[in-house]
């Protein structure tokens, strides 16, 4: 679906199957799950879908969908720097002033701090696209998933929990945002750059962590459009 194309048809109703397929003999639901939680491994990583809240995933990271000041504000990014404390704030400081020489974060160029008193030991802070602004939002979204495992691959991290990037204030939609999320996703998992299997970079588990039931859907059904489909063609 493409952006234009939601706005023109934006009350699609998806169904919902519980219908976890075996991909390759490699997808299975396991028994440890919450009644609608959904994961499937691929190529020895996991890939998990979940309804939660991003601030109580004790993970080697979460990711926050920051802004360019990567000094806080609403949604994900509000509710991070609550739970992680004002030592969080400072660490951004730093990073904008020492790091960054005072400019602001650019789309999809994720930097990391630690997770402070979050159950999260990192915090991985990258801006996604603004949806009506930006002039490339499928190729920022996807380029901020993508750096963001790139960048927990580089710290050796083993476990990494995502927001719904760009759909809340930033105004995606999320019928539009979830098949570009899953595909980065899975792709990043089924080969890490270097064409070995990301699992050999120790990366373990790539957690989607939806706000709602209507949100999870959303994922679930472009998860298993990706897996039933494989990779997009040039994508
Ligand atoms: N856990 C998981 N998901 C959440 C949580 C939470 N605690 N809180 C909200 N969501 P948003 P964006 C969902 O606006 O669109 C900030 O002000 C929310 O329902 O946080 O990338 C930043 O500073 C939505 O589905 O991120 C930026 O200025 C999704 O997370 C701007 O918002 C993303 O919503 C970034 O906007």
């Amino acid at each position: 679906m493409t952006l234009s194309s939601h706005r023109r048809f934006p009350f699609i109703v998806y169904a919902v199957k519980r219908n976890h397929k075996e991909v390759s003999g490699r997808s299975l639901l396991t028994g440890s799950l919450a009644p609608h939680d959904m994961e499937t491994v691929i190529r020895g990583c996991t890939v998990r879908l979940v309804v939660g809240d991003i601030t109580q995933q004790d993970v080697d990271a979460v990711v926050n969908a920051a802004n360019r000041t990567l000094l806080g504000g609403g949604g994900v990014d509000g509710a991070i720097h609550r739970a992680a404390g004002p030592e969080l704030l400072e660490a951004c400081r730093h990073i904008r002033e020492q790091v960054l020489g005072g400019r602001y974060l650019e789309t999809a160029r994720p930097v990391i701090t630690p997770g402070f008193r979050l159950p999260a030991r990192h915090v991985i802070h990258v801006v996604g696209p603004i949806c009506g602004s930006d002039p490339d939002p499928e190729g920022n979204l996807r380029a901020a998933y993508a750096r963001s495992l790139a960048l927990a691959v580089e710290h050796r991290l083993a476990s990494v929990a995502f927001p719904s990037i760009s759909t809340g204030a930033f105004g995606c939609p999320v019928e539009w945002a979830a098949p570009v999320a899953m595909d980065t996703v899975v792709s990043f998992a089924e080969s890490a750059g270097s064409g070995e299997p990301v699992t050999a970079t120790g990366l373990q588990e790539i957690r989607m962590v939806l706000f709602s039931q209507r949100d999870y859907e959303v994922y679930q059904q472009a998860l298993q459009a990706r897996l039933t489909r494989g990779p997009k063609a040039g994508g």
